[in-house]
């Protein structure tokens, strides 16, 4: 049953109904299944194929857009649920987020904060397509331990090393740990601009902030 379910979701995405995902993300939701199940073995895999799709020529930007809308409204039922899976008293530590300039890619970057805002990180959410400057500000203005840089294209990645000179330039390259990914991003690249951390996935990101603020 919740295997189908599941298997619903994923073609629903792939064809590009957002009416039917957010629908079958409710009756996931009430028939017991774990939202980050949905996201991760519903909704991703349905994202995945679009992605390949649109890479191999059969799939064009409106199909990514009617699929994004899609898994935002599912996010929109998914989120609350989330947060309430993990409510926590102490605040684990300030987190800046944001998506880097010349990218508006947001859910991804969205999941990363609603999952460190469940597990007690007090987050700060530029959005998208986040000037430099704007980052190097807020680090100041808001006094966060930890600045997350997501970036989904390979073109915007190399805006996460522009940020990480910005700091240093401005001084405070010492005050914050630097978190780093999205779907192009890799270890070795985090390794190679300076960065302190990288996590693949939404869990990840809370695990390495965890270990960020310990160090
Ligand atoms: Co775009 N797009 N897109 N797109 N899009 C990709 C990324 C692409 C891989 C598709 C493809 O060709 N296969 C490709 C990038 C190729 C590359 O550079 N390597 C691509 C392209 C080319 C483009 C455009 C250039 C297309 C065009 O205009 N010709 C354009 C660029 C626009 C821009 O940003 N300037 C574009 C536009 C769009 C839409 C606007 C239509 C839409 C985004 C809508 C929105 O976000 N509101 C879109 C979408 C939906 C996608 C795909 C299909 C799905 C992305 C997504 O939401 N995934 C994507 C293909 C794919 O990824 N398979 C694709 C679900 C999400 C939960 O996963 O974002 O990976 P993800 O986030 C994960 C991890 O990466 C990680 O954790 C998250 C949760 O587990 N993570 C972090 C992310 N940020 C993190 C930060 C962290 C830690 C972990 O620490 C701070």
């Amino acid at each position: 049953m919740s295997s189908e379910l599941l298997s619903q979701l994923t073609t629903s995405i792939i064809d590009g109904d957002p009416d039917a995902t957010h629908e079958l993300t409710k009756k996931a939701l009430s028939s017991g299944i774990e939202p980050m199940s949905i996201i991760k073995d519903g909704l991703m895999p349905g994202m995945s194929i679009v992605g390949d799709k649109f890479s191999s020529g059969e799939y064009f930007l409106p199909d990514l857009i009617i699929a994004a809308d899609g898994m935002q409204k599912a996010m929109e039922l998914l989120e609350p649920e989330l947060s309430a899976r993990n409510q926590s008293i102490e605040s684990a530590g300030t987190v800046l987020l944001g998506t880097v300039k010349g990218d508006i890619h947001e859910i991804g970057k969205s999941l990363v904060g609603t999952m460190l805002s469940a597990n007690g990180f007090k987050v700060h959410d530029l959005g998208v397509d986040v000037d430099t400057d704007i980052f190097v500000q807020k680090v100041k203005d808001v006094g966060a331990n930890i600045l997350g840089l997501s970036a989904l294209l390979t073109t915007t990645m190399t805006v996460q090393k522009e940020i990480i000179l910005a700091l240093t330039e401005a001084g405070i390259r010492k005050d914050v740990k630097v978190l780093v990914g999205g779907a192009p991003v890799t270890r070795s690249w985090a390794e190679e601009i300076g960065a302190d951390g990288y996590a693949e996935d939404a869990m990840g990101a809370v695990q390495i902030a965890r270990n960020l603020m310990k160090n």
